[in-house]
């Protein structure tokens, strides 16, 4: 399966039946705002989108004008955000944040056999230090898929660590350091703080980097998605997203909401729990997901 399928029959059955009913705008825009909050759009998110339609819709619109309009205002939410990653091209540092269980590590071993596939050298850093399996967690994933992994032992600095993975990249000439850390809440001031400190190694090492700092957030977290974006930006300038149990999502709309909030890009999706299970996001298939061709 691929994004463009994920969503299919969720809310474009409905869709379909409520632009094709002989109900007059009103009544339209009155039930696509009721359809859109219950695919996981939030609120605000759909007032805007609500309101927008409600501007360019003609009295009476056809099924193809509304969900032209809809398409539209869909795609409207992730213009401004959209870059691609790794757009510094050449060697970069790829840390990876977010709160307990997000998805961190799945998707450092996914990332890291994405671009492996694609002819990048890639070295993974198990930089999260407080979880017994933290380390481990990784070394496996480095076993599986043939990709070296710098890690340190429970307790140590993941400063240390994360210096050490450093060192190894530039030595060894790796194109690419995926550094997977542990999780934290972002309310734990200390603990983002150690992330602060994390970055200022790495910058001190090699300053142009990280280039990539991201936020795998669960795409189940709802409004929460919000709280953490805005502390993990404060305390490691996050500059892209990775959203991690797709699979797990019976809704597409959270990515909505998430995109409308935080205007930040996304970049993957986690649909699984194997090294594969990962999917460049594009909000063009996206889309087409939730509303059909
Ligand atoms: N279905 C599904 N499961 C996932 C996905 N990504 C991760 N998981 C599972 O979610 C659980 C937590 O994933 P981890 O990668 O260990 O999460 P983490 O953020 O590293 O967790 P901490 O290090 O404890 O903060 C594991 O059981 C993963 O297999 C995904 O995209 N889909
Ligand atoms: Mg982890």
């Amino acid at each position: 399966m691929a994004l463009k399928e994920l969503f299919k029959t969720a809310l474009r059955t409905k869709l379909n039946a409520l632009f094709t009913s002989a109900k007059n705008k009103e009544e339209v825009l009155g039930e696509l705002e009721e359809l859109l909050i219950l695919a996981d759009i939030s609120l605000p998110a759909v007032e805007a989108i609500i309101t927008n339609i409600g501007k360019k819709a003609k009295s009476v619109s056809s099924k193809e004008s509304y969900n032209e309009l809809l398409r539209q205002e869909l795609l409207a939410v992730f213009s401004g955000t959209r870059r691609s990653p790794l757009a510094n091209g050449g060697k970069n540092v790829i840390l990876l944040v977010g709160v307990n269980g997000s998805g961190k590590t799945t998707s450092a071993a996914k990332l890291a056999h994405y671009y492996q596939h694609r002819g990048h050298s890639v070295l993974l850093a198990a930089a999260d230090t407080f979880r017994a399996a933290g380390a481990s967690q990784l070394s496996l994933w480095g076993q599986k898929l043939n990709i070296p992994v710098v890690s340190g032992d429970r307790g140590a600095d993941p400063g240390s660590v994360v210096f050490n993975s450093l060192q190894s990249w530039q030595s060894k000439n790796f194109d690419l350091l995926i550094i997977d850390t542990a999780g934290r809440m972002q309310n734990k001031d200390n603990l983002m703080k150690e992330l602060a400190k994390i970055i200022k190694i790495i910058r001190k090492v090699a300053v142009d980097q990280p280039a990539e700092t991201w936020l795998v957030l669960d795409a189940s977290s709802g409004q929460n998605a919000q709280v953490q974006a805005e502390k993990f930006k404060e305390f490691s300038g996050i500059n892209g997203m990775v959203l991690a149990k797709l699979d797990g999502t019976a809704k597409g709309g959270t990515i909505i909401s998430i995109a409308a909030r935080l205007k930040l890009p996304v970049f993957f999706t986690g649909n699984g729990e194997t090294e594969n299970d990962l999917w460049e996001f594009s909000e063009n298939d996206f889309v087409e997901s939730l509303l059909g061709q």
